[in-house]
C-alpha cells in the first residue's frame, strides 16, 4: 500500500481515547447523557452559568492525570517517526494523549484542554490548572480564561490547513469517531472528492460509514496497530 501513498491525512476522535478511560460523548454512557450538551459545549451555555462549564472542564482536566496513552495513540506516533511521506494528524479530541504516546505534530481543531482562552486579551496559553477560581489571564492579567475548546457554533481551528490537506493526500483514514458532528463529519467527503482512498477504523460502523472506500470494525488498539505494521511494511 505505502509504496504509492505519498501523503496521508488521520483524523481520531473520542474511540481512540476510550481505551485509556476517557469517556466518549455519545456511546451509552458517554459524556452526553450525564451533562446536557447544550449546557456545557455551547457558548450559550457557558454564558449561562460559567461556574457549570467552567466545573465540567476542569474535572476533565484533572482526569487526564489518571490515564495513559493506549496502543493505538503509540501506533500513530510509530508512523509519524517511520512514514516517508506527508502526514497530517488531526484530532478532535481535547485530551493530551496522542502528545504523551509519542506524536509530535497533532492538530486539536476542536482544541485542548490544557489550554486556556481569553476572553478579554484573545491570547492562548497553555493551561493545567482550574478555573474555577477565575485565575488571571498570563498575558493580561484580566480574570477573563475559559477553556479553550471549540463549542457547537464556534468554529474549529485551522480550517484551512486542514482542506489544503485533505484536497492533496491520497489516503484518509479515520479513527474512533462517529461521524456525527460537522465539519470533521465531512472530512472523508472532501478527501474522495479528491480522488483519496478512505478507510475506517471504528468499534462499529459510524453515521458516515458508507462514505469510506474500506471500514474495518473494532477496537482502536488492535486496529490501528494492525493498520500501521501493515502500511510500514
Ligand atoms: C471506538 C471505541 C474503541 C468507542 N475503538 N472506536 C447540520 C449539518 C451540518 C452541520 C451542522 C448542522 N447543524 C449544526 C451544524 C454544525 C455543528 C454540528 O455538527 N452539529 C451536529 C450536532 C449536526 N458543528 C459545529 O457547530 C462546529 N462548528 C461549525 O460548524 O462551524 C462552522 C463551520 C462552517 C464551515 C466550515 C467549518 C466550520 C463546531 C463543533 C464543535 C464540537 N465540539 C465538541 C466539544 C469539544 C470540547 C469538548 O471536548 O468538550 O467536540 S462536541 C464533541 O463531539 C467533541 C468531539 O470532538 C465531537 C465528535 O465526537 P466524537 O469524537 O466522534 O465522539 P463520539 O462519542 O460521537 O463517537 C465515538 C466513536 O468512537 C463511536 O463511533 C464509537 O463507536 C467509537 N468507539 N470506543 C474504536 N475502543
Amino acid at each position: 500500500m505505502i509504496d504509492q501513498t505519498k501523503s496521508i491525512v488521520i483524523l481520531t476522535g473520542a474511540g481512540i481515547s476510550a481505551e485509556s478511560g476517557i469517556d466518549t460523548f455519545r456511546d451509552a454512557g458517554g459524556l452526553w447523557e450525564q451533562h446536557k450538551v447544550e449546557d456545557v459545549a455551547t457558548p450559550e451555555g457557558f454564558a449561562r452559568d460559567p461556574d457549570l462549564v467552567l466545573g465540567f472542564y476542569d474535572m476533565r482536566r484533572a482526569a487526564l492525570e489518571q490515564v495513559e496513552p493506549n496502543a493505538a495513540h503509540r501506533a500513530l506516533a510509530r508512523l509519524e517517526r517511520e512514514f516517508d511521506g506527508d502526514l497530517l494528524l488531526i484530532t478532535q479530541n481535547v485530551d493530551d494523549l496522542h502528545e504523551r504516546g509519542g506524536s509530535g505534530q497533532v492538530l486539536h481543531m476542536h482544541g485542548e484542554l490544557k489550554s486556556a482562552l481569553c476572553l478579554s486579551c484573545e491570547m492562548r496559553s497553555p493551561w493545567n490548572a482550574p478555573m474555577i477560581d477565575r485565575p488571571q489571564c498570563p498575558i493580561c492579567q484580566a480574570p477573563s480564561l475559559r477553556p479553550d475548546v471549540v463549542w457547537f457554533g464556534e468554529m474549529p481551528y485551522q480550517m484551512e490547513r486542514i482542506y489544503t490537506a485533505l484536497s492533496g493526500c491520497d489516503l484518509f483514514v479515520s479513527i474512533g469517531t462517529s461521524g456525527a458532528v460537522y465539519p470533521a463529519a465531512g472530512f472523508v467527503q472532501e478527501a474522495r472528492a479528491s480522488g483519496a482512498r478512505t478507510l475506517e477504523l471504528n468499534l462499529e460502523p459510524s453515521e458516515g460509514s458508507h462514505h469510506f472506500t474500506q471500514s474495518r470494525h473494532g477496537p482502536a488498539s488492535v486496529l490501528v496497530p494492525q493498520w500501521v505494521d501493515q502500511t510500514l511494511d
